[in-house]
């Protein structure tokens, strides 16, 4: 199944439940640690919330219509963990579920193959109060939560993706603080690493046994960026080795190798931060797969730098100079064919996917709401092209996630920053499709034709 030249290329939009819901409070929904982390002074920019977000939850079918009408053949959601089990455990929230279910059966009315996302990092704020994602009884958690979602929502969803972006959950929230949770512990955030990937492993069984005989196509999505040693010194190759280790092949390799990278593990032991494997887990975390999702935003250039924090191997990212998002990331799309076409040569074998990629910028909106935003117009056709290109290079790539539909809330960063093809107007939640949508759209047309 993982070959089959005729399975169409999928091309879609992606968004997630906490960025763009709203509604936290309604229909039985529980706390999600996101909802505790914006609530505390100084963790989010302008003390922005998702408690509205894009209140998709209230306009959701005009959100399918808009999709519709842009072309959009697939569509990558996540579910509110807490929506459909309110404090992480226990029979499902039915009212939580409906909403899920109305959203599936829209999008096939209207031809959107739907994809879900099981977590993207709104966790139960009860399971986080019984320690969280460094906590091995977290995993068993997910995969409950996961034959739940299956049961609900597989007879009509063929798609099932387990985490989105590992690395961020346990590094952003666990390790530097500044995602939710908020912990600063790195001990703890290596742990979450582990108890994630264990996490996904159960919740593919849960979902290949819940599915029994009917078709379904499990996976995950991971944040890779490629890094490049600033120059031909054996130190900036070691230190761009290293941030390889810690950002892609952690991640890459247990799931597609069943085994953790030495050098990586190793260091992590070292540094009083092991990977706290049980025996018998790899077996459970490299369980074949259908795809990998990928997220690609940039790509890094690292330098060694003496003398690292607490015995950490120095290294630093430097700046090219080259033209760069309103996040201050540098625009690099040949790193994208070159980041496919590895992973294609190195760890064949899963459908690859671009599961997110996209730009923030300084979008200036006219009186009629539009947003002439030539420059995320130029990302997506030069993102796109370096996909294709790697595609017809043999890389076994089934589809482009465009990230995002709609202006959402930007995590840390709030609202300040605008990641969609489409405006949202938070006062009125008006939405008008920019320049980038209309282009993205008129993109598909030609490419599916
Ligand atoms: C994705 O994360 C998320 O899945 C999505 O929810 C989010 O809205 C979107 O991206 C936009 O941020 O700091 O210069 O070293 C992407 C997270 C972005 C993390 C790139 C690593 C490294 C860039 N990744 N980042 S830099």
């Amino acid at each position: 199944m993982n070959r089959n030249e005729d399975r169409p290329f999928l091309w879609g939009t992606a968004t997630s439940s906490y960025q763009i819901e709203g509604a936290t409070r309604e229909d039985g929904r529980g706390p999600s640690i996101w909802d505790t982390f914006c609530a505390t002074p100084g963790t989010v920019l302008g003390g922005d919330t998702g408690d509205t977000a894009c209140d998709h939850y209230h306009r959701m079918p005009e959100d399918v219509a808009m999709m519709a009408g842009l072309g959009i053949n697939a569509y990558r959601f996540s579910l509110a963990w807490p929506r459909v089990q309110p404090d992480g455990t226990g029979p499902g929230n039915a009212a939580g579920l409906a909403f899920y279910d109305r959203l599936v059966d829209e999008l096939l009315e209207r031809g959107i193959l739907p994809w879900v996302t099981l977590y993207h990092w709104d966790l139960p704020q009860a399971l986080e109060d019984a320690g969280g994602w460094p906590e091995r009884d977290t995993a068993y958690r997910f995969a409950d939560y996961a034959s739940l979602a299956y049961d609900a929502l597989g007879d009509r969803v063929g798609h099932w993706t387990t985490l989105n972006e590992p690395w961020c959950s346990a590094m952003l929230g666990y390790v530097e603080g500044v995602h939710a949770p908020g912990r600063r512990d790195a001990r703890a955030g290596f742990a979450a690493v582990h108890h994630l990937l264990l996490g996904h492993g159960l919740a593919v069984q849960a979902i290949k046994q819940a599915a029994g005989g009917r078709a379904v196509e499990t996976g995950i999505t991971l944040n890779l960026s490629p890094k490049v040693p600033a120059t031909g010194s054996a130190e900036d190759a070691a230190a761009a080795r290293w941030e390889d280790g810690l950002s892609n092949r952690l991640y890459l390799d247990p799931l597609l190798r069943g085994k953790y990278p030495d050098d990586v593990a190793q260091e992590l032991d070292r540094l009083g931060c092991p990977l706290p494997v049980l025996d018998g887990d790899l077996e459970i975390i490299s369980r074949p797969i259908d795809v990998v999702g990928v997220n690609y935003y940039t790509s890094h250039l690292v330098e060694a730098r003496p003398g690292g924090q607490n015995g950490w191997p120095g290294t630093h990212t430097l700046s090219r100079g080259l033209p760069s998002t309103a996040m201050g990331w540098e625009i690099t799309p040949a790193a994208l064919t070159d980041l496919l076409l590895r992973l294609e040569g190195e760890y064949g074998g899963p459908a690859w996917y671009v599961t997110e990629n996209g730009a923030a910028f300084d979008d200036v909106a006219g009186a009629d709401g539009f947003v002439d935003d030539e420059a995320r117009e130029s990302y997506l056709r030069s993102h796109i092209d370096a996909a294709l290109e790697a595609r017809d290079r043999g890389v076994n790539l089934h589809g482009y996630f465009a990230w995002s539909l709609l202006d959402n809330f930007e995590w840390a960063l709030g609202y300040e920053r605008r990641f969609g093809i489409v405006r949202v107007d938070y006062d009125t939640q008006r939405r008008v499709p920019k320049r980038s949508a209309r282009y993205y759209a008129a993109r598909i047309a030609s490419e599916t034709r």
